[in-house]
Parts: C-alpha cells; structure tokens; sequence
C-alpha cells in the first residue's frame, strides 16, 4: 500500500506559511515526540530556509522517556534547540519562551539599539496535523481559543492568538508533503495519527506497528495481547490475538476488528508509551548513505 495524504487545504496552508514567514521572527516546529524524525515535514526546511527555531517534542508523555532523551541529544549535537514538552498537561512549555529569548537575543539587542521599542516575540507554529499545535496554542494562552481533536485536519486557517506580553503566535493547520520517500515515514504517520483513518488500509498498518513493537518492545506486546512467544509469523500474531480477544465470524478471525483494535490501543497508550523511531536508526542510514 501506498500512503499519500495532501488535499488541497494542505497546499494552501503551504503557501500561506511562506507568505506569513517574514512577519514572524521565529519558527517553532512541533514534532510528534515518538516520531521525531519522521514527523517533521521536509519541506518546512526549504519554507523556511534560516529563521531561528525551536523543534518542539510534543506529546512527549506518550513516548519512550529514554529514546525522548537521546533525541534531545541528537538535535542538539546538530545545533538544533529541541526541547521535549506536554501540550496537554502542559509540562516543559515555561522553556519554550526562554529558549526563543536567547534565539533572538541578538536580533533584539540590534532593534533596541536601532531606538525601536521592545515587542512581543513573533512565532508561527508549524508541524504535520494532529501534532497538537493548537492544544499548545491554547495551553500557552491559558483559554481555549483554537479549535482541537484528536483527528488530523482541525485547523483549516490560520489565526494570531496572544501569549501575555511577551509573545504573539500564530497557529496554521497541519501539514503534510506530497510523496514520502520512503514508505516506512508514511506507515508511522499513520499509527501515530497524523493521516486521515479513512484513506489507510488498517491491516497494513497494524501489520507494521506489531512488527515493530514485537521487535521493540516483545514484552509489552505479550502482556497486552496475551502472547507466551511473539511470533514470527504476523498471520500467526493476527490469529492468536484474535483467538484471545474472541474475534471471530464463524470460524474465522476477523482480521480487520484485530487489525482496528491494535492500533486504536496503540494510540490509547493500552501498551504504555512507545517510540516508533530512535536516532540509532537514523545514524546507521546515515553512515550506509555516506559509504
Ligand atoms: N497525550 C497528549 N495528547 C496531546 C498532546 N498535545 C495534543 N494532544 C492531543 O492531540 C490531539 C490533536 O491536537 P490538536 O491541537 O488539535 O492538533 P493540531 O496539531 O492542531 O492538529 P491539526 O489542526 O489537525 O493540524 C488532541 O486530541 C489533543 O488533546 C500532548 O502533549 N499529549
Ligand atoms: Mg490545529
């Protein structure tokens, strides 16, 4: 199966992102924090180019606290401020205006020296849909002033929402690109949510988040489907998850139930958090790529 999700909405946002950029001073990119890698849109880079920016792990309490930590240190080595928050609870946001302070020191030490008055920070908040930018949006503000739901594609416009004094945001919906790459990107966009459940085939999905999971974390998966062995054979793992949770039609398994409810206890934290990528992942593709 090929995923591919970019309506028209998306293309828009796209462009307007780049109209918006020059009235903004910075740039706060929100990744989903079990898929920092795959969750960040390649072409918000070339939106981009070099604004100062703050990558945002969000969803932070829904990942692998460990592989959390070794992302903040792989950003960081790349020169990159990434700080791993909780929109929700709003835990770890306090650092968000700090770090933007010391981003932009420079630029507004030059503007007082130039006799222009201090002002708010300016931010646009990027990031895939479903990310949580609006849930931060609202956390930052104190109200809920923008729309959210746990579902891609809430945010259709953008809109400028106040933080106290110091800071002026402006929210933008979610945005995709037009063709991953690489498959595997398109799958854990797909678990983790961020494409719409409409257009993924669910099997295909499930196949995957168990082939990873059963590799990543076998034991979490055992305890949660029952499993005494995780096996080999993804047909044998539908079958005997099946088998347990009493999916069946007649005699057989109803692989598309087992398919829906793997992935809707995934994104339940029925498993508990979990990373779907580690920066060692990414190191060994690097090394292959440059050898
Ligand atoms: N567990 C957890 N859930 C979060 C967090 N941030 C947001 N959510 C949930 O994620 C879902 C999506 O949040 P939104 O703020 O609507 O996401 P968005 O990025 O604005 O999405 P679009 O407008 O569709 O692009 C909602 O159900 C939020 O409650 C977080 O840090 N932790
Ligand atoms: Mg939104």
């Amino acid at each position: 199966m090929t995923i591919q999700w970019f309506p028209g909405h998306m293309a828009k946002a796209r462009r307007e992102v780049t109209e918006k950029l020059k009235l903004v001073d910075i740039i706060f990119e929100l990744v989903d924090a079990r898929i920092p890698h795959s969750s960040r849109n390649p072409m918000i880079d070339e939106i981009i180019q070099h604004k100062p920016r703050v990558v945002l792990l969000n969803k932070a309490d829904m990942a692998d606290k460990e592989i959390t930590a070794e992302w903040i240190r792989y950003f960081k080595e790349r020169d990159i401020t990434a700080l791993a928050i909780n929109s929700q609870a709003g835990t770890g946001l306090k650092q968000i205006v700090t770090e933007a302070k010391k981003l932009l020191n420079e630029k507004f030490e030059r503007l007082k020296a130039k006799g222009v008055k201090p002002r708010a920070i300016r931010a646009m908040i990027v990031g895939i849909p479903n990310a949580g930018k609006s849930t931060l949006i609202n956390r930052l503000h104190g109200k809920n002033i923008a729309k959210t739901g746990n579902m891609p594609g809430v945010t259709k416009s953008q809109q400028w929402i106040k933080v106290g004094n110091e800071l002026e945001l402006l929210d933008t919906p979610g945005i995709l690109w037009p063709k991953f790459e690489d498959q595997e990107v398109g799958y854990k966009l797909a678990v983790t949510g961020a494409i719409k459940d409409a257009i993924l085939n669910m099997d295909d999905i499930a196949v995957y988040a168990l082939r990873y999971l059963g590799t990543r974390y076998p034991s979490r998966v055992k305890e949660r489907f029952h499993l005494d062995e995780v096996p080999e054979d993804i047909v044998e793992m539908f079958d005997k998850i099946g088998l347990s949770r009493g999916f069946k039609q007649g005699n057989e398994i109803d692989y598309d139930k087992v398919a829906e409810t793997v992935i809707r206890e995934i994104r339940g934290e029925k498993l508990g958090p979990l990373s779907f990528e580690r920066p060692s992942d990414l190191e060994k593709l690097e090394i292959e790529l440059n050898n």
